[in-house]
């Protein structure tokens, strides 16, 4: 981007730029984020002419790539973001010489932003990741980032082809490991080395190709055993023909499709286990409330799915005969004072499988005012590493054995996963479902303001500790990794940052790792289908639901009358945070008559009353909800239902309100992916999501849904109109967009593209993991440091104040 500062700098641009940077100087605002540089160069346009377009003009250019601009006495600092996952900091000094800024300096200028910036006291620590990703290939074009698995295999199988000794040696020493409660299982004894490995196969190969397709395993077993081979190759003559074809042309002639095709086929994962550690993780009674939400919906649906995804696995690879029982366990905390849910339980079965648990383990007792009852996210720290010790206990008793892969979910079920992951050298998956530090504004510079409530020098610092030790990290879209072209990732976002007296990151994640892979989640299709499959939709329930949305009257839960309920139905239902802005939907629709006169709005919220919460934030958004009505005089045209549904009615409820045409809303400021636009989309709702977080990548805007700017409320006001309107005209548009919606999710969202995905990687990263161990040991070393320096001593920190408590 020097380029653009000289051409500014070198042109008339010149006096603009000055004059634009005194205008700043002028105002109070010393750090200022892309938006305020956004308006603040406008409002300056518009002063000098007619509004321009930021790419008339090399100063306009330089200004829309500028994300950050920070004001110092007698210079001023741009932070521009050139390019996704690109970053460059330049300091302008009063006589417009310029300089670039090394990160340090960056981190330095920030940390005296704050005034915490002691030179002479010595130097900042300094965490720096990327020396240790040297064990690893990079990708080079961003638009990549997150395809980790594709890149891999090609790596990989480009190794192969240029030492194929060494590389083919680690495949057979990898093919020799497995077997399943003491059953070999692939290669057997008989197949001393690679070499006739590869004579072997072709022998099997020609006995299997004089079989019918269709013959069993069981009846040529034993023939097959007599070359080495072992069950795991196919459950078919066929089957075991084609596993047995891949692998001889991975030998002759690798590619990275062969690769990831016979490494997709390796029966290796049988245990899982999840991990979600802050607990209130049940299947009734715990959706709803502040931190439970998405991700367990998300961890149960998960576990369902990924074990029925084995067990056709294991199938195909024909080994029914060893009685093979796939098992998955979702670990989290017990809670003894559970508040009638079955927290305290220590084992609960999964409903709909066969052999999926939700394991509780308790923390170990410390004060039991924390230690007996839930506790924030915020608050667990102190008691992860105890944790995991008792886990690792308690899941060996359980699965008899160690799982063959963990995946860690949130930053605390993460930093679990990395502790258990290493004790017993299984494959680490991380998967973040909301990153905090992205959702907190300023929230690692000010750390040290927020830390009596949120303990973010523990979640940074786990979370550092979490991705880098992964050897995969899932996330559900693009932007969560490396955001977008105007916005930064909220992976991005641990690059490089500050914690002013503790440290400094300097590199705090490799983007381009091909670690990273974007897989994301479905929807539960029993619970979520379209409203038009009515033969699956009790009329009772219908009509129960129909009820409880339009008119029954109860005021410890709802509020409103409505005073015409054949209106449209604007529905949306979340709960009752700041970020979920129900309350920004509310005022969208109490400042706009003519919404008020076509639709009617129905929330499903959390509570009603604020007495009934002990959660600051629910009760503001419930005051803030009634200022509105009140305000607006919203009675007679909106219903506001403070309860939380059984899952089978919450599948109900977006169909209700698709038999009446209506639309979903999702106003969140910010939202990690939301879960609830996949659940309205599916049952045809017409969908508005908000542009910002995931719903962007999930809805295509005109064609399957619509975005909204929930910070622009008269825009969102209108594009909802535009629909109704257009609808009013052409009911068929309505179908249209709801058909596409229902399309969209069926093609792209669904937990059977998810588990194949997920557990194709988890056999390819395993392989991976296995062949780049001793070289990946200098980062577990740094990690472990980080742990034991940084996080061990503020968790213990923590612990003490807790006894205060
Ligand atoms: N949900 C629910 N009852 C409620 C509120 C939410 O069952 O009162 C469910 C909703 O159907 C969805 C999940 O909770 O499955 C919310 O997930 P999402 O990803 O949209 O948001 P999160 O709450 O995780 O931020
Ligand atoms: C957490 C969130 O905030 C949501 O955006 C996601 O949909 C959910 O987790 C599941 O990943």
């Amino acid at each position: 981007m020097s380029y653009l500062i000289e051409a500014v700098l070198n042109s008339e641009e010149k006096n603009n730029l000055r004059e634009f940077i005194s205008q700043l100087q002028e105002s109070d605002q010393r750090y200022l984020l892309r938006n305020e540089i956004l308006s603040s160069f406008d409002s300056f346009s518009t002063t000098k002419s007619e509004a321009q377009p930021y790419f008339s003009s090399n100063l306009g250019k330089l200004i829309y790539y500028t994300q950050e601009i920070i004001l110092e006495k007698e210079s001023i600092c741009l932070i521009i973001r050139p390019k996704i996952a690109q970053q460059e900091a330049y300091r302008i000094f009063e006589d417009l010489n310029y300089e670039a800024m090394t990160v340090q300096q960056l981190l330095d200028t920030r940390d005296r932003f704050v005034n915490h910036f002691h030179p002479d006291e010595g130097d900042v620590f300094e965490i720096d990741f990327r020396p240790f990703y040297d064990y690893s290939p990079t990708i080079r074009d961003p638009k990549n980032i997150g395809r980790g698995v594709q890149f891999l295999n090609r790596y990989l199988s480009s190794k192969i082809f240029q030492d194929p000794n060494q590389w083919l040696e680690a495949l057979y020493s990898f093919l020799s490991l497995h077997s399943y409660n003491g059953n070999t299982l692939l290669i057997n004894g008989r197949i001393k080395d690679r070499k006739q490995l590869s004579d072997r196969i072709k022998q099997a190969l020609n006995l299997v190709s004089g079989f019918p397709k269709s013959k069993p395993y069981e009846e040529f077993r034993f023939e097959l055993q007599n070359f080495g081979f072992e069950p795991g190759w196919g459950n078919t003559a066929g089957r075991v023909r084609e596993t047995l074809e891949i692998l001889d042309e991975l030998i002759d002639s690798p590619d990275y499709k062969v690769l990831e095709d016979f490494l997709s086929r390796i029966p290796m994962i049988f245990r899982i286990v999840l991990v979600s550690v802050h607990g209130w993780f049940a299947q009734e009674g715990v959706l709803g409330r502040p931190d439970t939400g998405g991700q367990v919906v998300y961890v149960l649906d998960q576990a369902r799915s990924l074990e029925k995804q084995l067990q056709e696995d294991i199938s195909l690879a024909g080994l029914d005969s060893l009685n093979i029982e796939p098992k998955v366990i979702i670990l989290t905390r017990l809670i003894p004072n559970s508040d009638g849910t079955r927290c305290n339980e220590r084992l609960e079965k999964v409903h709909g499988t066969d052999n999926g648990w939700i394991l509780r383990v308790p923390l170990r007792e410390f004060n039991p005012n924390m230690t007996q009852n839930w506790i924030s996210r915020f608050e667990i720290w102190p008691y992860l590493e105890t944790y995991a010790v008792d886990a690792e206990k308690e899941l060996y008793q359980e699965f008899r054995g160690i799982p063959d892969l963990i995946i860690g979910n949130y930053s605390d079920g993460n930093l679990v996963s990395f502790l258990l992951a290493r004790r017993l050298k299984v494959t680490q998956f991380t998967i973040a479902h909301a990153l905090e530090k992205s959702k907190y504004l300023f929230s690692n510079l000010y750390w040290q303001d927020l830390e009596p409530n949120y303990h973010f020098s523990l979640q940074f610092t786990a979370d550092l500790i979490a991705m880098n030790a992964a050897n995969c990290i899932i996330s559900s879209t693009y932007q969560e990794i490396a955001g977008r072209s105007d916005s930064v990732g909220q992976y991005e976002s641990y690059d490089n940052f500050t914690m002013p007296d503790l440290y400094h990151v300097v590199n705090g994640i490799e983007l381009f790792s091909p670690k990273f892979n974007i897989v994301p989640p479905g929807v539960n299709e029993n619970v979520y289908f379209p409203y038009t499959r009515s033969e699956d939709r009790p009329p009772s329930k219908i009509e129960k639901l129909e009820e409880l949305l339009f008119s029954t009257e109860d005021p410890s839960f709802i509020f409103g009358k409505l005073e015409d309920p054949g209106k449209r139905p604007l529905f949306s239902m979340a709960r009752l945070d700041r970020i979920k802005n129900l309350t920004g939907l509310a005022e969208c629709f109490a400042n706009s008559p003519e919404l008020q006169e076509r639709c009617n709005l129905i929330l499903v919220a959390g509570k009603i009353h604020g007495a009934e919460t002990q959660d600051n934030e629910e009760r503001e958004e419930i005051e803030k909800m009634y200022r509105i009505i009140e305000q607006h005089n919203l009675h007679g045209k909106m219903r506001w239902l403070g309860l939380r549904l059984p899952k089978s009615d919450s599948g109900e409820i977006y169909r209700v309100i698709a038999d009446r045409r209506g639309v979903f809303v999702q106003p969140a400021l910010f939202e990690a992916f939301g879960l609830t636009i996949l659940e309205a989309m599916i049952s045809g709702l017409p969908t508005f999501g908000t542009q910002f977080g995931g719903p962007l990548e999930i809805i295509q805007d005109g064609i399957n849904g619509f975005y909204i700017n929930p910070t622009n409320l008269e825009e969102t006001a209108s594009k909802i109109l535009e629909f109704v309107s257009k609808c009013d005209q052409n009911p068929d548009y309505w179908h249209e967009i709801s058909n596409q919606g229902i399309e969209r999710v069926y093609s792209t969202y669904t937990w059977k593209i998810h588990t194949t995905k997920l557990l194709s990687l988890a056999r390819i990263y395993g392989f991976w993991n296995y062949t780049s161990k001793e070289k990946r040991e200098d980062l577990l070393r740094y990690i472990e440091a980080l742990f034991y320096l940084i996080y061990k001593p503020r968790a213990k920190e923590l612990l003490e104040q807790h006894w205060q408590r």
